[in-house]
């Protein structure tokens, strides 16, 4: 019997490509209308769902797959005869591969015209259903969710003759992280309107009701003394929590847990590879480039010290050549959306060091709370980001585009590092970061005394400040320290006078209008 894969993609990328590695590797191919125009205009032999049901595709597309001889043909468990049998008595042909990605509800609700309508006919019923099928019974069934999956199929295939049973788990694995994201931007969306009106949000109710569910008591809180555990939320769960997958190492202790969170948000704000490393909440260092390794590289020199025992994020595929170098140093817990097979078996070295690939999302929390004395603060999440477009220069020198992209870098980054802050950033990485002081003077000088201790200079650097300057004295330890380009918001009614010192210095300086303090 000829081996089935079924392909019904929203995103097709790669798909025709993959329908005909798999058509040459003898697979009969099932895809649904236009997964299947686009694999037959390529010339390649396949069968469209409908034919193959025996029943069209009906309600404007609601029903193209939930259909018994589709899910049948993925749930029956290959090595029961019973199984088997059942399929043929009901002329059911097994499927053997199962590729689907979904209706791409997160980029239709982001769309600030999209309609109720528009979003509700944008939630995928049948390709979650599938792909659960298929996850559930990866004893015998290969399935797809990332067109990034496709190539490593295709050479099992070729190589072994299948796919072997580790890949086919880690696959399934993916599935549930997938599907839990998805449905948490469904009831994310639902839960954030009232009525049929998404312009409307209300966002404060009277009272707040919401359940939490406990994922795992822990052995002590932030300190040995504080017993803890730690809870998700029932009904949203964007972010760290859509659901890590856990590839090894020690469980996830109290402070793990909030690192993790921290260096996964502030990684997962760029769209380009990008590396952070945290230590105590705060990034120690951060870095874009090429792949994970430059990123990582780049990130590691801005404070090598402080890195130490810390938590490192990627929002890019980790591969070996990435792991070897960070297996030079001991680290907390590695993030990341992927890591190759050749990654994990580097890091598999190191028993204890934990693992965890998160989904990509850009999604937030829907508010944010912190506990104070008998009460709750409760407040949107602080999702802003200035586009490069509104940045206003305020002195005679300009910014060159290199100047730009550095300081829209450093600003990304000064958000995430707990107020006052100040960071030091040339050509896409961090020099030296001035965390969490109670003055910015100091925040300032700490940063460049890092930079030095650190062996980096900071000339020509730029550097961002999370809020205004009260007084020129800290945008005057920032120049001294080298900075020929300062990032901050503006606002400070003394703004002539540091405008004035920055000018006065012969610096380039840019306001975004917005502040980004953290406590
Ligand atoms: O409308 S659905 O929820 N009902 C279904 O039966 C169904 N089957 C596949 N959506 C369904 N799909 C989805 O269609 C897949 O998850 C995929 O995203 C998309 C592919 O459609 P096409 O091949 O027509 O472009």
């Amino acid at each position: 019997m000829k081996k089935q894969a079924l392909i019904s993609c929203s995103d097709k990328s790669g798909v025709v490509e993959f329908a005909r590695e798999l058509s040459e590797l003898g697979y009969h191919i099932l895809s649904t209308g236009g997964t299947a125009k686009l694999i037959s205009e390529a010339g390649i032999p396949v069968q469209e769902v409908a034919d193959y049901t025996g029943f069209p595709e009906m309600l404007d597309g609601r029903v193209k797959t939930l259909n018994p001889k589709i899910h049948a043909g993925i749930l029956a468990r290959r090595p029961v005869e019973e199984h088997m049998e059942a399929l043929k008595a009901h002329d059911i042909d097994p499927i053997d591969i199962v590729a689907v990605n979904l209706y791409p509800f997160e980029q239709a609700i982001a769309n600030p015209n999209c309609t109720f309508e528009n979003a509700i006919e944008n939630i995928d019923i049948g390709g979650p259903t599938m792909i659960r099928a298929a996850a559930k019974n990866h004893e015998s069934v290969t399935v797809i969710v990332s067109p990034a999956d496709y190539r490593k199929v295709i050479e099992e295939i070729k190589g072994k003759g299948e796919v072997s049973a580790e890949t086919r788990l880690a696959l399934a694995k993916k599935v549930f992280v997938h599907t839990a994201h998805y449905d948490a931007m469904i009831s994310n969306y639902l839960t954030s309107i009232e009525g049929n009106d998404v312009t409307t949000r209300s966002k404060f109710p009277d009272s707040l009701t919401r359940q939490w569910v406990k994922v795992q008591d822990m052995r002590y809180g932030e300190n040995p003394h504080q017993e803890a555990a730690f809870y998700r939320e029932r009904q949203v769960a964007p972010g760290l929590l859509a659901g890590y997958v856990q590839h090894q190492g020690k469980e996830l202790s109290y402070n793990n847990i909030a690192d993790s969170d921290a260096a996964w948000e502030a990684v997962r704000s760029f769209d380009t590879p990008a590396c952070v490393i945290i230590k105590h909440a705060n990034p120690c260092g951060a870095a874009i480039g090429l792949d994970a390794a430059e990123a990582y590289s780049k990130a590691f020199k801005c404070d090598p010290t402080s890195a130490f025992g810390g938590i490192i994020a990627f929002n890019c595929q980790v591969g070996a050549e990435a792991a070897e170098k960070i297996s030079k140093q001991f680290a907390e817990v590695i993030i990341a959306p992927e890591f190759t097979e050749e990654a994990l078996a580097v890091f598999g070295q190191k028993k204890n060091l934990r693992l965890l690939t998160v989904a990509m999302g850009h999604a937030h929390n829907d508010l944010d709370m912190k506990r104070v004395g008998g009460g709750l603060l409760v407040q949107t999440p602080d999702t802003q980001t200035v586009k490069e477009d509104a940045l206003k220069c305020v002195t005679k020198l300009q910014p060159t585009s290199a100047q730009i992209s550095d300081m829209m870098f450093a600003w990304k980054i000064a958000k995430f590092v707990k107020s006052n802050t100040i960071v030091f950033v040339r050509d896409g990485m961090t020099l030296g970061v001035g965390a969490g002081q109670m003055s910015r003077v100091d925040s300032a000088r700490i940063a460049s005394i890092k930079a030095e201790e650190a062996g980096i200079s900071l000339k020509g650097s730029v550097a961002a400040s999370d809020a205004f300057f009260p007084f020129r004295d800290g945008l005057d330890v920032i120049v001294d320290a080298g900075a020929t380009a300062v990032i901050q918001p503006g606002g400070s009614i003394r703004d002539d006078e540091v405008i004035a010192a920055a000018d006065e210095r012969g610096i380039t300086m840019v306001f975004t209008g917005e502040r980004h303090f953290r406590h």
